[in-house]
């Protein structure tokens, strides 16, 4: 594992600044340095199925009767090749498309480049990502890297709006050599007005405990725009989500407006600087949360307490909008 870190190498950049340096956001809640993604080159595989799950909905799953949505988180570092061997056990076709990696027309997963999933059957997606560099002609390649998400192509329309609409959809997150690693990786999908197909005003909440580094991948799918709204944390409007130093531009923002197939992703310091709670998450159109666009960030003490929270009360159906303005 790469331990080099991404703060200690900014503090070895910049060692006339390194005592403000070392309270960086980035440094504050790791007892050491932070983990970093290592260079990619290997080759992958995976089994992937699709499957109905009990209640109508459908999922992706890394094995049988194991579904869920989202689907698996599946990560990659740049210069990676995954070959997902993709089973379909429903009773209509299927398929697996990718946004933001590299495939060939075979791998695009859809009806019309015939790269769809009959009942029953299996097809192997390759998906490919490469780092950064220059061309040939002296213009810069973007890489792979960053917040990526699939979903089906096919079930219901040619634009697999049933299968998005039921389920079909998961996170991919391509990492950077370099990248900060975090503790834990969770998924927020606004579909429609559902938050990850769950019904309305149910979550889902994410539990941390404060300094705990914890990574959010936020994709939207359906017929709305949104706008994504964390409590008491921030992040960058870039790729990572995190400033590179204190000359990076990019903007800090705890509100992000999103649409179809959007999908971007950023890490945060459960907690930092604002203490344990129950921190809500929500669309931000009024009338988006109002019908129940809203989970928890649930950031306990170390001792396991939230403070003002009350478990009890929020699962007998109150939203805990009240009590937190
Ligand atoms: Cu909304």
């Amino acid at each position: 594992m790469d331990r080099r870190s991404f703060n200690r190498r900014v503090l070895l950049g910049g060692a006339a600044v390194a005592t403000s340096l070392s309270l960086a956001p980035e440094s504050a809640g790791a007892d050491g340095p932070a983990r970093t993604a290592p260079a990619g080159g290997e080759v992958r595989h995976l089994k992937l199925y699709a499957e109905k799950l009990p209640d109508g909905q459908m999922g992706y799953g890394l094995a049988k009767g194991e579904a869920t949505i989202p689907g698996p988180l599946i990560e990659l570092n740049e210069g990676d090749t995954l070959h997902i061997e993709f089973e379909n056990t429903m009773d209509v076709p299927v398929s697996l498309h990718v946004h933001g990696l590299d495939y060939e027309i075979s791998s695009d997963g859809t009806r019309l480049s015939r790269s769809d999933v009959e009942p029953g059957g299996t097809r192997t997606y390759t998906w490919r990502t490469h780092a950064p560099g220059r061309r040939k002609d002296g213009t810069w390649r973007a890489g792979s890297a960053g917040y990526w998400h699939y979903h089906d192509h096919v079930v219901g329309t040619e634009h697999g709006t049933g299968g998005i609409r039921k389920g079909l959809y998961g996170p991919v997150i391509v990492r950077r050599k370099g990248d900060v690693l975090p503790d834990r990786t969770h998924t927020i999908v606004f579909n429609d007005l559902l938050v990850n197909n769950k019904p309305a005003h149910s979550g889902p909440d994410f539990e941390a405990t404060v300094g705990d580094r914890v990574e959010f991948v936020v994709i939207t799918h359906g017929e709305y725009y949104h706008t994504f709204h964390l409590h008491g944390h921030r992040w960058a409007d870039n790729r990572t989500g995190a400033l590179t130093g204190p000359d990076d531009p990019s903007q800090v923002i705890d509100n992000k407006i999103v649409g179809p197939a959007d999908s971007f992703g950023f890490q945060v310091i459960a907690g930092e600087g604002v203490g344990a709670g129950a921190w809500m998450y929500h669309c931000h159109v009024q009338s988006h949360s109002d019908m129940g666009m809203v989970g928890l960030f649930l950031v306990k003490k170390a001792d396991g307490t939230i403070p003002g929270y009350d478990p009890h009360e929020h699962a007998s159906g109150d939203t805990g909008e009240h009590a937190h303005g």
